[in-house]
């Protein structure tokens, strides 16, 4: 199995991402557009601009989120005992639809110590045009959770939108993918996306590890709810995927795999 090299390692605990310099291959990438498109006719998903807990919808997904060319990589970053706690499509059609506000993840999961990293898997050829994704490098250094706003806007995604003072870092990055390629993002890292007016489809998938050192904690996501009005994270399922559970206080969803 390829793995990270060490300047690949470097770049992520530098920037707060990397792109991985391999991918899934090109048959798995066209059973991927298949099961997309059969999923989201199945489940009658006309908005695919963020569909959330598609492994909870269809378990099948989290063949995905294990495979050993993903989950390897993974490991190198948050170690070998690993939860997968989350997993989305971003499917953005090409005509207008919604945008990715600039935020952090981080500042609306109920994990703690906080720690998660995110795996962006292209199905699709995603690149400026059709509005890939977008962090500002280095953001995520401080690892501190900065302030957002709440908005309810339809434009967007995400109801949580980082104060515009945060951004001034440094200048944002676009990360283009070819089909089947991933990156891998901190969860301090602030990112965001421009609508997709494109013409052409910009269909990701993602799916979120934490270490199993850190604990899901249910009552801090129902506080997230009430106090942000956030997405309930509250009855995720929690898949043990490598290792074994170190904090001793994840309630973990058995694992079929
Ligand atoms: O792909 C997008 O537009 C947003 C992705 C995102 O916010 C995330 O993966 O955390």
């Amino acid at each position: 199995m390829p793995a990270l090299s060490d300047a690949q390692i470097s770049q992520y605990h530098r920037d707060g991402i990397v792109i991985a310099p391999w991918g899934l291959d090109s048959d798995t990438v066209s059973a991927l557009r298949a099961k997309l498109d059969r999923f989201l006719d199945e489940q009658r998903i006309t908005d695919a601009d963020f569909v959330p807990d598609i492994i909870e919808r269809d378990a099948s997904w989290l063949e995905y989120a294990t495979r050993p060319e993903i989950l390897d990589a993974v490991a190198q970053l948050i170690g070998p005992d690993i939860i997968v706690w989350g997993s989305a499509l971003f499917c953005k059609s090409g005509r207008g639809g919604k945008a990715t506000p600039w935020h952090q993840d981080g500042h609306y999961w109920p994990i703690r110590p906080l720690a998660t990293v995110t795996v962006w898997i292209a199905i699709d050829d995603v690149n400026r045009e059709n509005s890939c994704l977008r962090v500002i490098p280095g953001s995520h250094a401080p690892r501190k959770s900065f302030e957002h706003d709440t908005d309810h806007s339809d434009a967007i995604v995400l109801n949580q939108v980082i104060r515009s003072e945060h951004l001034q870092t440094s200048e944002p990055r676009d990360i283009e993918l070819a089909p089947g390629r991933f990156s891998i993002h901190d969860v301090y890292l602030i990112h965001g996306a421009n609508p997709n007016h494109s013409g052409k489809r910009r269909a990701g998938m993602v799916f979120r590890y934490m270490p199993a050192t850190s604990v899901f904690d249910r009552e801090l996501a129902r506080q997230q709810v009430r106090e942000m009005g956030v997405l309930d994270l509250s009855r995720r399922a929690l898949h043990l995927v490598r290792g074994t559970d170190r904090s001793g206080h994840n309630d973990l969803q058995p694992s079929n795999i």
